[in-house]
């Protein structure tokens, strides 16, 4: 989600809690970044402000939140309570299973959704300052979990074991463990969030950068140092190689980030601002939202080098 308008929380905030920065504890050997490459498959249009798509672990289903807004009025109308929003279904490769698979209800009202993630069956979606949740079965609502203060919840990601919410004004992420919240301090203005071999991977908006977050809170958010190279993040991702994958919605490009953690390459170019996106890995799919053009492009995504 673009977020140019969101009040900047100063970064003062940031390390609140945690101690003083610690030991280096990163030491991954160094991988290039070429081999993996995208072939464009099929476009999905009719889409209303779609903000992130999600792959269902199980079956390879695709959901797409959609913020659905005017396409004028005051920057909050992507973050506000408007019972205008739903959840688009996909089977894996693209083609459409329903456009309003879930909408809004009145007793299960969707408003601004963003950031989805599937875990045992069930679709968490951040909407606003609450995260909604439903069967992947049915689309049934379940009871959604209040999270205290919080204000644009941005990602959802699980590491298999719970879920991990961004707020990207409170500067949180929040680990929902059943209806349970903890918090994490976060980087400024966090957005995508990703996990790679039980560490926190985060991109931050407004720093152009991606952090190592420590889930545990002994050290610090540790910068990759590549902010000078993106200019609006949106979703990250880790592939298989341990190659990071990110989205800058502003550059309108999708990056490749080596494991060395500073090689780049850009692996497309697109346009409509590419926001929070899914892969697929066993089946080899990237499915890119494209969050001003309405629509989702779908990529074949294949490593040469194996
Ligand atoms: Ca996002
Ligand atoms: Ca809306």
């Amino acid at each position: 989600m673009r977020m140019g308008f969101i009040t900047v929380i100063l970064a003062g905030a940031m390390l609140s809690g945690c101690a003083a920065p610690g030991p280096n504890a990163i030491s991954n050997p160094t991988s290039a970044t070429d081999g993996w490459i995208v072939e464009k498959v099929t476009e999905v249009s009719n889409l209303a402000v779609p903000e992130c798509a999600a792959v269902c672990p199980d079956g390879g289903d695709v959901f797409i939140s959609n913020i659905d807004a005017p396409k004028e009025g005051p920057d909050n109308r992507y973050n506000t309570e408007d019972n205008q929003g739903f959840i688009t279904r996909l089977k894996p490769g693209g083609a459409l299973i329903a456009g309003q698979w879930v909408k809004s209800e009145v007793n299960a009202p969707i408003h601004s959704i963003k950031g989805l993630c599937v875990l045992k069956g069930v679709i968490y979606a951040c909407d606003v300052d609450h995260v909604r949740r439903m069967s992947i079965k049915t689309g049934q609502a379940l009871e959604p979990i209040y999270i205290r203060d919080a204000q644009f919840l941005n990602d959802a990601a699980t590491d298999g074991e719970y879920v991990y919410v961004s707020d990207s004004n409170t500067n949180k992420i929040h680990r929902l463990d059943g209806m349970k919240v903890t918090d994490i301090p976060a980087p400024n203005n966090p957005n995508g969030i990703a996990f790679e071999n039980g560490k926190m991977i985060v991109v931050s908006w407004a720093e152009h950068e991606i952090y190592e977050v420590d889930m545990d809170c002994i050290v610090p958010p540790k910068p990759f140092g590549l902010a000078d190279k993106f200019e609006g993040l949106d979703g990250v991702e880790v592939l298989s190689d341990g190659t990071f994958i990110v989205s800058d919605q502003k550059q309108n490009r999708l990056a490749l980030i080596g494991a060395d953690r500073k090689s780049i390459r850009t692996l497309v170019k697109v346009k409509g601002g590419p926001a929070d996106f899914g892969i697929d890995a066993k089946r080899g799919f990237l499915y890119v939202p494209m969050i001003w053009n309405n629509s989702l492009t779908v990529f074949k995504l294949t490593n040469t080098r194996k």
